[in-house]
């Protein structure tokens, strides 16, 4: 099974049988239809935390069938947070779903020393997209949880995505490292990292992917763009994983493609114990099914 749509998530998270997932706070109608419908298509089974009169409100206001889901009561987001991160750190759950708290409450959650999903690795932000007319599924990273990362940290968050794409079928994927020019500047540092962790990819210390840049955005992904402009790499106008050069340009690209593409994006945090589906708000009920697709194909039972 190939990964060469956004939309072959549902089929490669049906593979390896069902996944226990904890949902923190899935109050918000799109998170519980989603759900929902993960649970009726035999992806997941649903431990569903927080204050379970809210949601068997909101179920009953949408029409909602919870009946094979359960229900870990929690007094409040904190409480919420840390006993659905424990039902996972203690493997009784494969995954974890962000549903109505704060991502940095999670994360902190995540992070717990005692309790939490620490594994010795750095954890990252993935967005998977599918613009039109690019024809595959691009990840982006990080746009949600490393702020400012420096060289190393963009080597862990590049290790994140390759992981995730081996696990999705994608034997070497192309890893873009992005900037605003094709050149060295040292004005601007991201170019000067991008040309770092390409050399350490050519020299086998990053592997399982090709690296190559700085590139721009568009002769990363768009072929004919990296012709005009002559560049000659194995990864221009081909790439599978943009690496941003922080929080805000990756959190950028990410939304322009949701809200001004109008398109879906599945998103997870790596690198952790267990997978995290991370979730806005204000993401579609397709983007959440696609998100929990995407961390129920890479969760291990
Ligand atoms: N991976 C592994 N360990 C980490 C990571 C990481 N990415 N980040 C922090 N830690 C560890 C540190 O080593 C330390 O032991 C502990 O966690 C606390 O580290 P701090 O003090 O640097 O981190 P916090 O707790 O202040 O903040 C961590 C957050 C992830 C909450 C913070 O980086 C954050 O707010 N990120 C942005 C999240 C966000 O708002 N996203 C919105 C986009 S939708």
């Amino acid at each position: 099974m190939s990964f060469s749509h956004l939309t072959d998530l549902y089929a490669l998270s049906s593979r390896g049988g069902v996944r226990r997932l904890a949902a923190v706070c899935p109050y918000e109608a799109d998170a519980l239809e989603a759900i929902a419908e993960a649970h009726r298509r035999g992806l997941v089974d649903a431990r569903l935390v927080g204050d379970e009169g809210r949601i068997r409100g909101k179920a009953a206001e949408l029409g909602l069938d919870l009946s094979g889901c359960s229900f870990i009561p929690a007094s409040d987001d904190y409480q919420a947070a840390q006993l659905a991160v424990t039902a996972v750190s203690s493997g009784e759950a494969d995954l974890l779903m962000k549903g109505m708290i704060k991502t940095a409450s999670l994360l902190k959650a995540v992070l717990n020393k005692e309790w939490g999903l620490r594994s010795g690795a750095l954890l990252s932000h993935l967005a998977i997209v599918e613009p039109d007319g690019i024809g595959r599924p691009i990840g982006i990273t990080d746009g949600g949880m490393n702020i400012a990362p420096d060289l190393a940290a963009k080597e862990a968050i590049i290790a994140n995505a390759v992981e995730c794409f081996h696990q999705l079928g994608v034997a070497c994927p192309k890893v873009a490292c992005l900037a605003a020019v094709e050149v060295v500047n040292p004005d601007m540092p991201a170019t000067g990292d991008a040309a770092a962790l390409t050399a350490m990819n050519r020299r086998g210390q990053i592997s399982g992917c090709l690296v190559d840049g700085p590139l721009a955005l568009d002769n990363a992904v768009d072929a004919a763009a990296a012709k005009t402009k002559g560049i000659d790499s194995p990864v221009a106008g081909q790439a599978d994983i943009l690496l941003v050069p922080s929080i805000e340009p990756g959190n950028m690209v990410g939304k322009t493609v949701m809200f001004l593409a109008r398109k879906s994006c599945a998103g997870v945090i790596l690198g952790a114990k267990a997978p995290v589906v991370m979730t806005s708000r204000f993401d579609s009920m397709e983007s959440k099914l696609l998100s929990i697709s995407l961390g129920a194909a890479i969760a291990r039972r």
